[in-house]
């Protein structure tokens, strides 16, 4: 078989990506960590970038020092290279990436090198996922302990993997054909760019998966169903119903308390309230706190001090609410001066799937009224 030359010029292996394939892959099996890859969760159901998963593994690798495991090592500078194979429908090379719990993946992303040794990019393969506990990596394709999700061909290197920056990375942006929710999935390369000739390799930097989270709203008490909970988190602020009004009492009972839940872990280290600033601006919140979970018994209704809970930020008497909101207050632009925001950092950046605001004064009203709560990561 002909020698496959692995160290490429444009990419030396440095040391310390000698020392981190000395090192054991982690193993966890706790929740799902998600980065968030530049984009703030603005929205109910931002698209995260999963982090590391639990486990990965392939079907073989050319060495120790291009493991599976530096597939999703966050580095590029240290990379998979397969084992040498023939390439084809029924000879593939396969990488799985493990998750301690099902998730959706819905887009992913590969990183590859656009040097000398391009032809090993891939360039026809699938993405599956499964759900079997006896599914193998070395599985053949047609497995049906396997789902395709994803399905790609003649991703040339002209037309699909481009040079990037740098130069000789190149890395794709893929969205999932048929998403469903797994545990874990596999990549199977079918076709590399370079000859198949039987004795050829892939060779991927870096590969991440994204999935979109989905999220629910409650509260401990509405005004009505017509100002209920989703009303806060639905990135609109235009409409003089746009918006959550808790429980009215004759005087204000606090704490009311409104709560989102995503899907799975969105990372959060600032908060933006959007109100109103107009003759009912004494229903604005005046004191409360932000509070987060991963408890699947967490709930809207727990008392402020609950268990469930971890303290994220406390404001008392915040009484500086000003009419068109602090300048980038909010990633609305300008509001108009009917309308107040203000933007509160957590000290520290938290990361659960549910996070609620409880309000325990208002500035005069028997009710809070809040047109959107923005949770940000910047
Ligand atoms: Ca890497």
């Amino acid at each position: 078989m002909k020698k496959v030359s692995i160290v490429s010029s444009a990419l030396v292996l440095t040391a310390s990506a000698f020392l981190a394939g000395c090192q054991e892959t982690a193993s966890t099996t706790g929740p799902i960590q998600v980065s968030n890859d530049g984009m703030a969760a603005r929205t109910s159901n931002p698209t995260l970038v999963l982090s590391a998963p639990a486990a990965v593994s392939s079907n073989g690798d050319y060495g120790t020092a291009y493991a599976a495991k530096f597939l999703v090592d966050g580095s590029f500078s240290t990379y998979w290279v397969s084992s040498m194979r023939l390439f084809s429908a029924t000879s593939t090379a396969n990488v799985q990436l493990q998750y301690g719990s099902a998730v959706t993946v819905t887009s992913y992303k590969m990183v590859g090198r656009y040097d000398a040794l391009k032809g090993r990019l891939p360039k026809a393969w699938v993405i599956q996922g499964s759900n079997d506990g006896s599914a193998l990596v070395t599985d053949a394709v047609a497995s049906t302990k396997w789902k395709t999700v994803d399905t790609r061909s003649n991703m040339d290197t002209l037309s699909q993997w481009k040079a990037g920056s740098p130069a000789y990375q190149s890395s794709l942006n893929l969205t999932v054909a048929t998403p469903g929710s797994y545990t874990r999935y596999r990549l199977c390369v079918s076709q590399i760019n370079g000859k198949n000739n039987g004795s050829n390799v892939t060779d991927l930097l870096e590969m991440t998966l994204s999935a979109k989270a989905t999220a629910t709203f409650t509260s401990n008490g509405d005004f009505s169903s017509e100002y209920s909970p989703a009303k806060a988190f639905d990135s609109s602020y235009v409409g003089y119903s746009d918006h959550w009004i808790s429980a009215n009492h004759a005087k204000f009972q606090g704490p009311a308390n409104i709560q989102i839940a995503y899907s799975m872990p969105v990372p959060v280290d600032t908060y933006t309230i959007v109100g109103r600033f107009d003759a009912l601006k004494d229903r604005l919140p005046k004191s409360w706190v932000l509070q987060g979970s991963n408890s699947a018994s967490a709930s809207a209704y727990d008392a402020a001090t609950s268990g469930n809970w971890t303290q994220l930020d406390a404001q008392t008497n915040v009484t500086t609410w000003v009419a068109g909101g602090e300048k980038n207050g909010s990633t609305f632009g300008t509001l108009p001066t009917w309308m107040t925001c203000k933007r509160f950092p957590l000290k520290t950046k938290a990361v659960f799937s549910k996070y609620r605001l409880c309000v325990s004064a208002v500035s005069g009203s028997t009710v809070v009224d809040i047109h959107e709560i923005q949770f940000n990561r910047y």
